[in-house]
């Protein structure tokens, strides 16, 4: 995203130099479009972030992280999620420790707060809601419909990931992170799967 940024700027500093020309205008507001949502600019609220660790699933009443799977995400091991909006631009970023060492995980934004069973979160929070459900369409299951987290953990088992989309949850519609057991697939008939369900983290996505 920086590198695509930095090129952006670059480009418009280049044609701006050789001359005002429509070329300039037009590439410039794409530049000022994506300034805007830069993460230097401040955010029109405070950033929603829930810092946490995972407890045993049976604790889902009380606990505000739960795994499914303490091979994967030991019980104690620590999740971050953190949201910044940037006028109709939402970035998150998820950030996880002391999970196992050297693996990628998938990682999504689902519409319902964990349980005691994986399932509980429901599925994937969509921008436009695929009219089949589940959705493995990947016209709808996709990044950009989507919000994926998929991360790979160094040798300590922290991984770290961020996504960016240019559209606003729906109130109340984004209730929690799953972090799941494999990459997240993108081919049409399993887009957006990511094997089975490992942990969950409630965060009240604004
Ligand atoms: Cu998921």
């Amino acid at each position: 995203m920086s590198r695509h940024k930095f090129t952006t700027r670059h480009r418009r500093l280049m044609v701006v130099g050789a001359g005002a020309t429509a070329l300039a205008g037009a590439i410039g507001l794409a530049a000022t479009a994506m300034a805007s949502q830069s993460p230097a600019e401040p955010t029109s609220w405070k950033p929603v972030v829930v810092k946490v660790k995972f407890a045993p699933a049976g604790e889902a009443a009380e606990a505000d992280a739960v795994t499914y799977n303490t091979e994967l995400v030991p019980e104690g091991s620590r999740v971050r999620v953190k949201e910044f909006g940037f006028g109709d631009a939402t970035r998150i970023e998820l950030r996880v420790k002391d999970l196992a060492a050297d693996r990628t995980y998938g990682a999504h934004v689902h519409t319902k707060p964990c349980g005691q069973l994986p399932t509980d979160a429901g599925p994937h929070y969509q921008n436009e809601v695929d009219p089949t459900q589940p959705s493995v369409d990947s016209k709808y299951a996709n990044p950009k419909n989507e919000v994926w987290l998929d991360l790979t953990t160094n040798r300590d088992g922290t991984g770290r990931a961020t996504a960016g989309v240019d559209w606003r949850f729906r109130e109340g519609g984004a209730r929690s992170v799953v972090i799941h057991e494999m990459a997240t697939a993108t081919h049409d008939g399993h887009a957006g799967t990511a094997g089975a369900r490992l942990a969950c983290v409630n965060v009240p996505f604004k």
